[in-house]
């Protein structure tokens, strides 16, 4: 399955997205690469130790977190994506708005990753079409403020496939090349531990959307609370080995790419699960 990402598309097994987020308050990174400088050298190293892209991200989307302007967001991206492009990185930019996502594409940035799937700027679906790049629509039921409360499924697997479909059909329907389209479980979105769990078991159902599949756990709370001890949850730093985990087991079910913080175990991961996957089919890795 393509995307239409010129040195993507001939990498024959799971890709490996490293995250820059440049912001003082993701969860998981927050305030660690909150300035352009240190957000492109972060860049680099995540290519040295086996990124295949990476995905550059002003605003965060951990639970509760409130807006920022688009004006902010544009400030503290548009420069990291530029300097990264310039290099020769391939650039996701994770942004809900149009306005932000065109800046980013005109700086180099050559992938849209729009967790909300054109749900929060109905601008950007046509921004995405009009470039000819590939979109990333992820499964959202609202903005990070209200999110949890919107945690309720009768068959999480169903509704969220159903409901991905929906927002696949309406950013076609917008103009965007369904082979540009690649589906995201979006896990943590509107979920909870258990409905990420049966997700990831479940990743066939996704893949049967007939798009690419990206994979999104990386340091998430559901890995803090699997790994807690004596009621405490493993610490965010502290969670890259479940990530791995998640990433070889993604990879093996199918995944076109993970989204993850720590790019060399994934990397080392992917690899893992690309050999076992052709011992099994007879060839070779
Ligand atoms: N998760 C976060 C941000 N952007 N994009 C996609 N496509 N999928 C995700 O699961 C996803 C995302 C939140 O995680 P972070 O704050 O650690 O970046």
């Amino acid at each position: 399955m393509t995307t239409g990402v010129p040195g993507l598309a001939d990498i024959a097994r799971c890709r490996v997205m490293g995250v820059i987020n440049v912001t003082p308050d993701s969860f998981s990174d927050g305030g660690a690469f909150d300035d352009a400088d240190s957000a492109v050298k972060h860049g680099v190293q995540l290519l040295a130790a086996g990124a295949d892209m990476l995905d550059v991200g002003g605003e965060s989307t951990r639970p509760g977190a409130q807006r920022v302007s688009a004006e902010e967001e544009q400030l503290r991206v548009l420069p990291v994506v530029r300097a990264l492009a310039d290099a020769g990185a391939i650039v996701s930019i994770d942004t809900m708005r149009a306005s932000t996502a065109e800046a980013a594409l005109h700086a180099g940035a050559r992938i849209i990753n729009d967790v909300s799937g054109g749900l929060a700027d109905p601008d950007l679906p046509r921004v995405a079409a009009s470039a000819g790049a590939p979109y990333v629509v992820m499964h959202w039921r609202g903005h990070s403020a209200g999110m949890q409360q919107q945690a309720v499924y009768t068959d999480v697997v169903r509704e969220v496939c159903d409901e991905l479909k929906a927002r696949v059909d309406a950013v076609v329907a917008a103009g965007v090349a369904p082979e540009h389209v690649i589906v995201d479980p979006g896990l943590g979105f509107a979920k909870n531990a258990e409905h990420n769990w049966a997700l990831l078991a479940n990743l066939q159902s996704l893949l049967s959307l007939g798009r690419p599949v990206l994979v999104g756990a990386s340091r998430k709370s559901f890995l803090g609370s699997l790994l807690a001890e004596d009621g405490e949850p493993r610490p965010v730093v502290d969670r890259d080995d479940a990530t791995a985990a998640v990433t070889a087991l993604a990879a093996a079910a199918g995944a076109w790419a993970v989204r993850v913080h720590d790019a060399r175990a994934s990397a080392d991961a992917v690899r893992v699960a690309a050999a076992v996957v052709a011992a099994r089919t007879g060839g070779a890795p």
